[in-house]
C-alpha cells in the first residue's frame, strides 16, 4: 500500500526557525523510510534554483511559486516535499496550495516567531543590516509580510524546542493520516 505524497510548506520570516524545523523533519522522514523525501531550504532554493532572482515583490512572487512547482512535482509522484522559503505573499501561497492540492496534500506550517524575537535572534546579521539602513526591503522591516490566513499548523518558537515544534508537525500529520 502506497501511501499519498505531500507537502510541508512553512512560512514565515527571517529567523522564525523554518529551516531548523524543516531539517528536523527531513530527517525524521528520511528514517520513516517510506517514501523519498526532498527539501528545499529558501537559501538552497535560491543558490540553485532562483539565482537570477532579487527580493522585489515580482521575484518573490517566481521564487514561491517555483518552490511550489518542484513541490507539486515531488507529491505528484508520492514523494514528501519540505519547502522553507519566508514567502510573504498571500497569492504565492494560494497558487500553491491550489497547484499542490490536486496530486496530493499541501500543509501550510505558519511558524509565528514574532519580529522581536527574529530580531533578537539575528542569527545572520539581516536585521542589524536593516536597521543600520545598509539594507534594503527586508521582510519585516521596511517590506511587507503578509500572514496566513489559514494555514494547516501555526508554531511560535519563542518559548519552545525544535524538538517539541517538530512534534507537532509530526501529530497533525498523524491525525490526518498523511503518516
Ligand atoms: C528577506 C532576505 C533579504 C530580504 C536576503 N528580505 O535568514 P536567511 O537570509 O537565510 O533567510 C532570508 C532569505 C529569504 O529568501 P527566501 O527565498 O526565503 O525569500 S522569499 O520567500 O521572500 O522569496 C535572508 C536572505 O534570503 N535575504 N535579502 N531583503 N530576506
Amino acid at each position: 500500500r502506497s501511501k499519498q505524497g505531500f507537502t510541508i510548506f512553512f512560512t514565515g520570516l527571517s529567523g522564525a526557525g523554518k529551516s531548523t524545523l524543516a531539517r528536523i523533519l527531513y530527517t525524521k522522514f528520511l528514517e520513516m523510510g517510506d517514501r523519498p523525501v526532498t527539501l528545499l531550504d529558501g537559501d538552497i532554493v535560491r543558490r540553485h534554483l532562483s539565482s537570477e532572482l532579487g527580493f522585489s515583490k515580482e521575484h518573490r512572487h517566481i521564487n514561491v511559486i517555483r518552490i511550489g512547482f518542484v513541490a507539486s512535482e515531488i507529491t505528484k509522484n508520492g514523494g514528501i516535499a519540505i519547502c522553507a522559503p519566508i514567502a510573504p505573499y498571500e497569492r504565492s501561497r494560494r497558487y500553491n496550495r491550489e497547484l499542490i492540492s490536486r496530486y496530493g496534500g499541501y500543509i501550510e506550517v505558519y511558524v509565528a516567531t514574532p519580529l522581536d524575537v527574529c530580531m533578537e535572534r539575528d542569527r545572520k546579521g539581516l536585521y542589524a543590516l536593516a536597521l543600520s539602513g545598509k539594507k534594503k526591503g527586508v521582510t519585516g522591516i521596511d517590506d511587507p509580510y503578509e500572514p496566513p490566513k489559514d494555514p494547516e499548523v501555526v508554531i511560535d518558537t519563542t518559548d519552545m524546542e525544535p524538538e517539541e515544534a517538530a512534534q507537532e508537525i509530526l501529530s497533525y500529520l498523524k491525525k490526518t493520516g498523511y503518516l
